[in-house]
């Protein structure tokens, strides 16, 4: 082969090259900006949310046209009540059915349920139970709030429909704001109202955590297996955390035996896969709550608590569902996410008295 052929293949090639290249470089650089340009929206909507005044309603329509266009997502309609009891300082908010859902799960189909709480205390958050594999569930429950009328007039009751998921995060399909200052509580409200974007702005985040149970009747053993958690908050100068968790039991709402994982430094999303083990027997386990919290260790200052959660006699919803399914699958562990609330909101729920003196030989 001539000399000059074998210089024009190689220059050939070393062009083809080159051109590859170019072609890379322009398309990693057209995402770079795209994903830039999105994120930028995504700011401005969240900036409006939370420093103006303007209200969910109003940024709602903006969300839309961002993520989805001119075709808005039908998340389906709520019919909820509304009663106020002033002598009692009293809030009944009803949830009773809902409609047309939007369809979460694979099958076209979702498995809702409905929290509710007031904002901006938030007391308490109530869950009503889970309705598989409908797009059309009755729910017929109705949650108590304790609200002074002055405080009455500053709030909005919030209604939020999830879709459970058993091994993963629960989906929102929807929400309802009613703030309470445009209510006339001469009557009792009952009317429909299309599910909305949920506001992104206002909750905070806590994190999850996948734990398991199992109760053994006959021998009287209960096994909390926790498992992992995952976008915990983060509490230490540089974005992170040193989570553990402890296991607590209480037995009529009395403090009664505790356990602590291992902790792991430095993650938002541990893996602890370590079992705890308790005696409670079948008599006890009737009157027994378990909380669940999550803590961030410090060497130098106090413990921080990072997320709280717990099942038992006294649980709604969720959580009072995976006790239920561990009672009635005896000697089977049931594994299951939960969403962590604050340790405060916890707390006032449960609201647990002093440690039960212990005079057996257990070792707790
Ligand atoms: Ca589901
Ligand atoms: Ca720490």
């Amino acid at each position: 082969m001539p000399r000059w052929a074998i210089y024009t293949i190689f220059a050939a090639g070393v062009l083809l090259i080159l051109l590859c290249c170019l072609c890379i470089c322009i398309k990693c650089c057209c995402k770079g900006k795209k994903k830039k340009r999105q994120q930028k929206t995504g700011e401005n909507i969240n900036l409006k949310g939370v420093n103006g005044k303007t209200t969910t309603a109003l940024v709602q329509p903006d969300v839309a046209d961002v993520d989805y266009g001119s075709t808005k997502k039908q998340r389906g309609r709520l019919l909820y009540s509304l009663e106020y009891n002033a002598a009692l300082s009293e809030l009944i908010v009803g949830v009773k059915q809902a409609d047309s859902l939007m369809a979460m799960d694979l099958g076209g189909s979702s498995d809702p349920y409905v929290k509710v709480y007031i904002c901006p205390d938030k007391p308490k958050t109530c869950e009503t139970k889970v309705f598989r594999h409908t797009l059309n569930p009755v729910f017929n429950e109705q949650f108590n709030f304790q609200i002074s009328k002055s405080s009455l007039l500053k709030s909005t009751a919030v209604m939020k429909v999830f879709d459970f998921n058993r091994f993963s995060k629960h989906n929102i399909i929807g929400e309802l704001r009613v703030q309470l200052c445009n209510v006339d509580w001469n009557h009792v409200i009952e009317e429909w109202q299309d599910l909305a974007e949920p506001a992104k702005f206002e909750e905070e985040e806590l994190g999850e955590i996948c734990f398991s149970l199992r109760y053994v009747p006959t021998a009287g053993k209960l096994t909390v297996v926790i498992l992992e958690a995952k976008n915990l908050k983060s509490m230490d100068i540089g974005g992170s955390s040193d989570p553990y968790v402890k296991v607590q039991l209480a037995l009529d709402k009395r403090k009664w035996k505790k356990r602590k994982t291992s902790i792991k430094k430095k993650t938002l999303n541990p893996y602890y896969n370590e079992s705890f083990t308790f005696d409670v027997s079948f008599e006890q386990i009737q009157r027994v709550n378990l909380v669940v919290s999550v803590w961030d260790h410090d060497a130098m200052t106090r413990n921080d608590a990072m997320g709280k959660i717990f099942l038992g006699c006294d649980a709604t919803g969720n959580q009072l569902r995976h006790w239920a399914d561990m009672l009635s699958n005896p000697r089977r562990p049931v594994a299951q996410w939960h969403s962590l609330l604050s340790a405060q909101q916890v707390n006032s729920t449960l609201s647990l008295k002093k440690k039960i003196p212990l005079h057996s030989k257990l070792p707790f």
